[in-house]
């Protein structure tokens, strides 16, 4: 495959186990290069991959290791910070733990080249199998940042299978201390839709995979929960001093109107109806 010398999937990782090589094949399997950060692991689910970049070459896969656990806006920042500085213009960011759809990449890219100003969001659309908690916390965080972007125009605030423009995305977690850790997709969502970076709302699957299957996940209810409060809070006190910028931003962003209508984004309205 030939390499994408603009769009490359970035997979930040942290003790995800055996499931993270097989993410990363199979991430291979349908685009080049992929780019791996790897966040401080121990649990030596990494190890596997020096031998899959030998084997792929560096054009296709990398690996790159931070010394300490420091969440997975860090390991982002950091790869953005390094696409960068290679001319890549998009990154699709892919759990490493299995969750995310593998087939949907090539379509998201697509939908991404057709839009290059957007940011593609995936819309998760759950199987029988997702956790009842999980399914009724998200329609807090959804209400919630439906109200810092004065509209619905974000559906899915916590879904982190997205194509990020890497510039403006970048710079902005570049430039604030927070959405480091499980803030970084719902403040990246909300702050690029406060700087004026139209979001494309798609639908993509998500997978709850049972432990026996290799699902691993390091969400802790209470202390991440807090978490989340504390960023809900940040976020509405900043939209009550820059009010009139985010009803422009807003005025700006619908006015790009971003109604489906490259041919990949098609293929996956139709799967959605
Ligand atoms: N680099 C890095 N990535 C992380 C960290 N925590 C989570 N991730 C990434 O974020 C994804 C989602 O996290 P996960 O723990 O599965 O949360 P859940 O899917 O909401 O239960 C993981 O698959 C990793 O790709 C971290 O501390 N560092
Ligand atoms: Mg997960």
């Amino acid at each position: 495959m030939t390499p994408s010398a603009t769009h490359l999937v970035l997979i930040p990782t942290y003790n995800t186990g055996p499931r993270l090589l097989r993410t990363v094949r199979e991430a291979l399997a349908v685009w080049s290069p992929v780019w791996v950060v790897v966040d401080g692991s121990t649990d030596g689910s990494d190890a596997p991959l020096d031998a899959l970049a030998a084997e792929q070459g560096p054009a296709a896969l990398r690996v790159f290791r931070l010394a300490q656990n420091s969440g997975k806006g860090a390991a982002v920042l950091h790869g953005f910070a390094a696409a960068l500085a290679e001319n890549f213009t998009h990154a699709l960011v892919l759990d490493a733990d299995g969750q995310h759809p593998i087939d949907h990449i090539a379509p998201f890219m697509a939908a991404s080249a057709a839009r290059p100003e957007a940011l593609v969001l995936g819309r998760p659309v759950f199987g029988p199998e997702v956790p009842l908690e999980r399914l009724y916390g998200r329609k807090l965080s959804v209400g919630l940042v439906h109200l810092e972007c004065l509209g619905r125009d974000i559906a899915d605030p916590l879904f982190g299978f997205r194509v990020y423009p890497i510039k403006p995305s970048h710079d902005i977690l570049a430039a604030i201390r927070s959405a480091r850790r499980y803030d970084f997709d719902p403040e990246l969502a909300v702050r690029l839709f406060w700087a004026g970076v139209p979001p494309l709302n798609l639908p993509a699957p998500c997978r709850y995979l049972a432990k026996a299957d290799g699902g691993v996940s390091h969400f802790h209810y209470i202390r991440d929960n807090v978490r989340m409060v504390w960023l809900h809070a940040r976020l509405l006190a900043r939209l009550a001093v820059t009010f009139p910028r985010v009803l422009s931003a807003r005025r700006r962003v619908r006015n790009l109107s971003l109604s489906p209508s490259a041919p990949a984004l098609t293929t996956l309205q139709a799967e959605k109806d």
